[in-house]
């Protein structure tokens, strides 16, 4: 593993702030069927992993609240709101041919985005240096008025606007690593110049939206980015076109704050996916985006749990990502994308630049 010396310190935070968690087994009370890629054993993996003993006690657990249902509407429409509302407490409601709720579904849903919402708090406020939202269900597919994907709320969405409206934050970058293209995100912020979206994709596939020639719409067109990719793309490719893409057009974005959905489902072991990134690249992402974070934001980057259904690939790339968020690992970004094939980087750069080579000069 290539590793670089420590140092580079994240500006204006005392030494030794920590790194956030958002954990709660309610989370794991949400239950699709036993079938079900998109299982309760995907935290429970995660959450034993933190009890290791080079992890326990390294990060600080941020608390849990509810969302509240003014936070949920400024993604989602009241409606929409109150149907979920509805199935509390319910056995069974089926919201859309991968997506479905048990009982304890609603709570679980609402508590996820209000964790990542308080976490999020922290990372603004300095409290914490950074942090990961260990939450399900995963947001990125929700609609404003529809479940899809595994998802029933749109978690970094709301995340985004929170820190928005009540945090007063301006300008915020999403970057979206997981296999699938966030067409609840995307659609979330099309019109928005002030929240640019970012996300590589495997393409053509579920749930087919994210072409490199979505880039927004009216004011906001530009700030969304589209990477669409064939399968085998790896540690390296992923590195690479971070580096010609994401870096460059983030430079010139600046944000003031990143969010990323975070899904494990690029994992080269992946069931659903066709991807090849390992544990190793999973860190060297999180390296790469927090070093984008230190050039625009004080380090301030909070990452919530998307996809991700090879248990333990999962678990540990997510393990490689907390050690690489609380510095105890320093993977080098750049020295990954060396080996990247040029060809299937190339390829992929030149057309996301046919487009966004108008809106970003630095592309
Ligand atoms: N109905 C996330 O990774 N597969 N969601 C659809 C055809 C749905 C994945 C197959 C995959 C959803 C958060
Ligand atoms: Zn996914």
């Amino acid at each position: 593993m290539e590793k670089r010396p420590m140092g580079k310190s994240t500006s204006g935070l005392k030494e030794g702030t920590p790194t956030g968690i958002v954990k709660d087994t309610r989370y794991m009370d949400h239950w699709m069927g036993d079938y079900h890629p998109e299982c309760p054993q995907r935290l429970k993996v995660i959450y034993d992993m933190l009890e290791e003993p080079d992890m326990a006690g390294k990060f600080q657990e941020s608390p849990r609240r509810f969302a509240d249902k003014k936070e949920l509407l400024l993604v989602h429409a009241g409606y929409y709101i109150d149907t979920l509302a509805a199935t509390s407490g319910i056995e069974y409601t089926y919201l859309d041919p991968d997506t479905q709720t048990c009982a304890a579904s609603y709570d679980a849903a609402v508590l996820a985005a209000g964790g990542l919402c308080e976490a999020i708090s922290r990372v603004w406020s300095g409290k914490l240096k950074n942090a990961f939202a260990l939450v399900r269900p995963p947001g990125h597919h929700a609609e404003r008025a529809q479940a899809k994907g595994f998802c029933l709320f749109n978690n970094v969405a709301i995340g985004a606007r929170y820190a928005q409206e009540t945090l007063k934050a301006g300008r915020i970058l999403i970057v979206d690593w997981d296999l699938h293209h966030g067409n609840g995100t995307q659609h979330s912020f099309e019109e928005d110049p002030t929240i640019l979206y970012f996300s590589t994709h495997q393409f053509p596939y579920y749930p087919g939206t994210g072409a490199h020639t979505e880039v927004g719409l009216g004011k906001g067109r530009g700030f969304t980015v589209n990477v669409p990719l064939t399968i085998g793309y790896g540690d390296a490719e992923y590195l690479s076109l971070f580096e010609r893409v994401l870096k460059p057009v983030a430079l010139e974005f600046k944000p003031e704050l990143i969010l990323v959905s975070a899904g494990f489902d690029i994992y080269i072991g992946d069931p659903l996916g066709g991807m090849n990134v390992t544990p190793t690249g999973f860190a060297a992402m999180t390296r790469a985006i927090m070093d984008l974070a230190a050039e625009c934001c004080a380090g301030k980057v909070v990452l919530t749990l998307e996809g991700g259904y090879d248990l333990y690939g999962e678990r540990d790339s997510v393990r490689e990502v907390l050690k690489e968020l609380a510095g105890l690992n320093n993977t080098d970004p750049t020295a990954l994308a060396g080996s990247a094939m040029q060809e299937m980087v190339d390829s992929v750069v030149a057309r996301v630049k046919t487009v966004h080579g108008a809106y970003w000069k630095s592309l």
